[in-house]
């Protein structure tokens, strides 16, 4: 509200005449704008982008604006490496890293990035600019960064493929939102989607199952049998887009649960050896990977080998998530590795399991991430949890040392539903109530001292598809909620519903223009 009035103010004392509903609307909210009223510069088809000389990076970075702009402004804007241009993009090591500054000025448009990130960052502010304005720009400046340096978003692939087309629409969604971490589900009970080269049987068995539809609710259990999974090649060609709009992907192999797909695949890497299938409705299922065969820690190995080959992110996510252990209590393989390990039960046997991976990503450069069950029987220094069971453990992970990720089911689950009755007026979600404001109201810092704070790495949106078979309701259950969630991690300090929802006006012509299926809900009900 602060920010709002102070513009309104340096408005008035120009006297010119841009009225608050002409106020810049860019989401997330930059940490500084000067919003000086009068108009300065108009674009045009001979309006160049000056890039540094070779420069490969941010070539590519003002290649993906010109696409950009030219769809949805219908203006062909030219890059140029040498003489002049009208929209000047540099990398100002001065600057932090994703930080940015945007000057609109008579002699034209600079966008200076602590990185090619920053410009990156600086440029989808500047479309939100040209959305709202136009070609015709008022005098501006703009000094920008974010709160947090992860800014997160999961799609779960497992429980429905969707093609590498329709995962790049989703990355384009992220990129618009300035949010740099694409967790991507890979392997669930109900389909194992990576290729990996040394066990062909995960993806021939392990990608298919008997049934399209998963919900219980859901349209029918037609009998159509339903599969995909993605090639190494299609693989790379993902991890490029996405480092092109400046997103790592964190790819996400489940372990010991979640592992009926693979089970069915190998069922040799299971405590009964026989009867595993490829799952066709949601749950928790008893079969996990065995914790007592040496086979399993090797398979697993080999498989994370490959997965490293393909991510070069620094952070593999592993799961630990919903591991019954069951299984472990009966299988006599097990019985021995927690006798011969001294463990105590069947929580220390999954740490034990964990510790093992753990010790092998450092041993090859790389970081765990795990869900906060791994927290239960003890857990390493190093490892990274992922808070889902709302931001317990998350708190107590920050209190022990460990790096967090906050991604509690209250506020940052996106398969739920976002409106208060829904049945009959929404499309399929999980259950659960997580409208707008509910994700724009989170505070990852809540309840921690100053100390604290600083194991918080950031947050993230979940999109679990048990009920989501079509990227049409990806998009509905992702947009808005996603610019909420976008909000508090770039803006943490200067957020401000009301502002948010007359800014949010402004980003919905981006989804127009850009013909995403977002949901109205939040537009219906402003006052
Ligand atoms: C819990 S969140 C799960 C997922 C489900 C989700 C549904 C988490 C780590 N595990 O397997 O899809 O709830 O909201």
């Amino acid at each position: 509200m602060k920010r709002f009035i102070i513009t309104i103010l340096l408005l008035a004392f120009a006297g010119l005449s841009f009225g608050a509903e002409n106020l810049p609307a860019i989401i997330p909210l930059p940490r500084k704008v000067v919003c000086k009223g009068k108009i300065a510069f108009t674009l045009t088809e001979s309006t160049r982008i000056l890039l540094p000389r070779n420069d490969k990076v941010l070539r590519r970075t003002a290649e993906i604006f010109v696409q950009t702009i030219a769809r949805e402004q219908n203006l062909m804007l030219k890059i140029r490496e040498k003489d002049s241009g009208e929209i000047r993009l540099t990398v100002d090591p001065q600057l932090a890293e994703e930080a940015y500054r945007l000057d609109i000025t008579a002699s034209g448009i600079d966008i200076r990035g602590g990185s090619s990130a920053g410009v990156f960052y600086g440029l989808q502010s500047f479309r939100q600019l040209l959305a709202q304005y136009g070609t015709v720009l008022p005098a501006l400046q703009i000094e920008d960064a974010p709160s947090f340096g992860y800014r997160g978003a999961m799609l779960d692939c497992g429980r429905h493929f969707f093609t590498v087309d329709e995962i790049k629409t989703f990355i384009d969604l992220l990129a618009l939102h300035k949010i740099n971490r694409f967790h991507w589900h890979l392997t669930e009970d109900q389909g194992w989607r990576i290729e990996i080269r040394r066990y062909p049987e995960l993806t021939k068995i392990g990608s298919q199952r008997s049934e399209t539809v998963l919900g219980n609710n859901s349209p029918a259990y037609d009998g159509t049998p339903y599969g995909g999974y993605y090639t190494q090649d299609q693989l790379r060609d993902v991890v490029t887009y996405a480092a092109e709009r400046f997103i790592v992907i964190i790819p996400e192999i489940e372990m010991p649960g979640h592992a009926s797909a693979a089970l069915a695949a190998y069922p040799n890497l299971g405590c009964i050896g026989e009867g595993y299938k490829v799952r066709t409705h949601w749950g928790v299922f008893p079969e996990v990977f065995c914790a007592g065969k040496e086979s399993t820690f090797e398979f697993l190995q080999n498989v994370l080998e490959e997965v490293i080959k393909l991510f070069p992110s620094e952070y593999i996510h592993v799961g630990g998530d919903e591991c019954p252990t069951k299984s472990w209590k009966v299988c006599p393989a097990c019985q021995k590795r927690i006798q011969n390990e001294s463990l105590k039960d069947e929580h220390e046997l999954q740490s034990y399991f964990m510790l093992r991976i753990e010790k092998w990503l450092n041993k090859h450069g790389r970081h765990l991430i795990g869900w906060d069950e791994i927290l239960e029987g003890g857990i390493s220094q190093s490892a990274t949890i992922m808070s889902w069971r709302g931001t317990a453990g998350g708190i107590a992970a920050a209190r022990a040392g460990n790096k967090v990720i906050m991604t509690p089911n209250t506020h940052c689950y996106l398969d739920y539903y976002q409106t208060e009755h829904p049945q009959g007026c929404e499309p399929w979600g999980i259950g659960g109530y997580v409208p707008v404001e509910k994700v724009y109201s989170f505070d990852p810092y809540d309840q921690l001292a100053e100390t604290e704070c600083p194991y918080i790495l950031g947050m993230q949106g979940n999109i679990w598809t048990e009920y989501i078979a079509s990227m049409a309701h990806v998009e509905h259950m992702t947009l808005p909620r996603l610019a909420a969630l976008a909000e508090v991690s770039w803006s943490y300090k200067g957020r401000d519903i009301e502002d948010f929802r007359r800014r949010m006006e402004n980003l919905r012509k981006i989804y127009e223009l850009c013909g995403y299926r977002y949901a109205p809900y939040f537009f219906d009900h402003a006052e």
